[in-house]
């Protein structure tokens, strides 16, 4: 039985991430989270009392980072501003909070000795075209494009440091394009179901020809415990499952299983600088630490993910309009 810290446990990925940690593991779970926008608690709601603790704060609090680690055996750092179109509309909070927060994490995990996971993304190496036949490998240089994914890749590089300079005992994970259950409707697949069920049309940025990897956020969590349990303090490891598709094809997939014409969607403003295309290989992953996604049936995921979003209205209508609102300011 570990006691782990999970900062932004109550945001999409970070709250799979406890959900999965409590029903395949003994270890108990401390949730940091500042509660943003884009943090829910009910989303970690009707979890057992005696396992799960939430504190409510900023990463970038350095006292309460302090308080929280004590008695912590490890750190797994999924908190951020996570969303690429709000970083073109303001970045500041990107760089309070990516660059930062992590650093105070980074010093807390430094003073304690405690064991840091830092959870990263796919799109600090960039783009590529879409028939370049290389993915992403650890190997791959940095070249991020957005604020977002800049912040990202700071924050990768303070990581590094900090093992290198101070011994901090840390790996790294960079994952694609999630999706599953308590993903804010903000993200690209709720967007376009939500949409869906108030009777709006999905929204496809430009001609829809951007490839994502998409990976179900549980198959993220079994690969970040994987990590956890056995990776190489120093090392970083690429977490993807191989479900390349283009925007256009998923929206019609979702149209497609929700009983609409496959055509029955909007083209609006592309995003500005927005990546072609993101690909993942995860060998590293699967060889030396012998994970594997349980998820292989990406329209069977995306069919469980619609049922989701049906069944739990009360979750994610309260955010609905005002996301829409800041889309349609932007003509998206
Ligand atoms: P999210 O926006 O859904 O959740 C972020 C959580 O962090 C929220 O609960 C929010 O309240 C919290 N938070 C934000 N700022 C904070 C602060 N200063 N202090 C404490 N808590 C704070 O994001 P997500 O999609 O779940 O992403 C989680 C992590 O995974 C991020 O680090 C992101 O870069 C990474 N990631 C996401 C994806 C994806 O497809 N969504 C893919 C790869 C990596
Ligand atoms: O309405 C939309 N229409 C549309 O065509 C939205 C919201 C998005 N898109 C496109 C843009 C992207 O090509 O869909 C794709 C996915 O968009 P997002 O859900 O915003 O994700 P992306 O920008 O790819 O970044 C995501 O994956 C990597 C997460 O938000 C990041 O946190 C993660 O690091």
């Amino acid at each position: 039985m570990r006691r782990l810290l999970v900062t932004g446990g109550a945001g999409f990925i970070g709250s799979n991430f406890v959900h999965h940690v409590i029903e395949n593991t003994d270890d108990q779970v401390t949730v940091l989270d500042k509660l943003t926008y884009a943090g829910n608690r009910a989303s970690i709601a009707g979890l057992p009392d005696d396992r799960v603790t939430f504190v409510k704060g900023d990463i970038a609090d350095a006292d309460l980072v302090d308080d929280v680690f004590g008695g912590v055996d490890a750190v797994v750092h999924y908190a951020a501003e996570s969303h690429n179109d709000n970083s073109l509309n303001d970045p500041r909070p990107f760089l309070d909070t990516n660059i930062i927060g992590t650093y105070t994490l980074l010093e807390a995990a430094r003073r304690h000795g405690t064991r840091f996971h830092h959870i990263s993304t796919d799109e600090v190496y960039g783009d590529l075209e879409l028939d370049d036949p290389e993915r992403f490998t650890e190997s791959t240089p940095y070249n991020p494009s957005s604020p977002y994914s800049s912040t990202k890749a700071g924050s990768d590089l303070l990581v590094r440091a900090w093992v290198r300079s101070f011994g901090v005992q840390a790996t790294i994970s960079n994952c694609s394009n999630n999706y599953g259950p308590y993903q804010h409707v903000e993200k690209f697949i709720p967007r376009q179901i939500t949409n869906v069920l108030r009777g709006i049309r999905p929204k496809l940025y430009g001609a829809g020809e951007n490839v994502r990897d998409w990976i179900h956020a549980d198959d993220h969590s079994s690969a970040v415990l994987s990590i956890l349990d056995h990776g190489v303090v120093g090392q970083t490891y690429l977490i993807g499952a191989d479900g390349e598709m283009n925007n256009k094809n998923v929206v019609e997939l979702i149209l497609s299983l929700m009983g609409r014409r496959a055509d029955d969607y909007d083209h609006v403003t592309d995003r500005t600088g927005h990546d072609l295309r993101y690909a993942i290989d995860s060998t590293k992953l699967r060889t030396e630490l012998g994970w594997q996604p349980a998820y292989s049936d990406f329209t069977a995921g995306l069919a469980a993910t619609i049922e989701w979003y049906r069944a739990h209205e009360g979750w994610w209508s309260p955010a609905k309009d005002a996301t829409e609102a800041f889309y349609s300011s932007l003509g998206q």
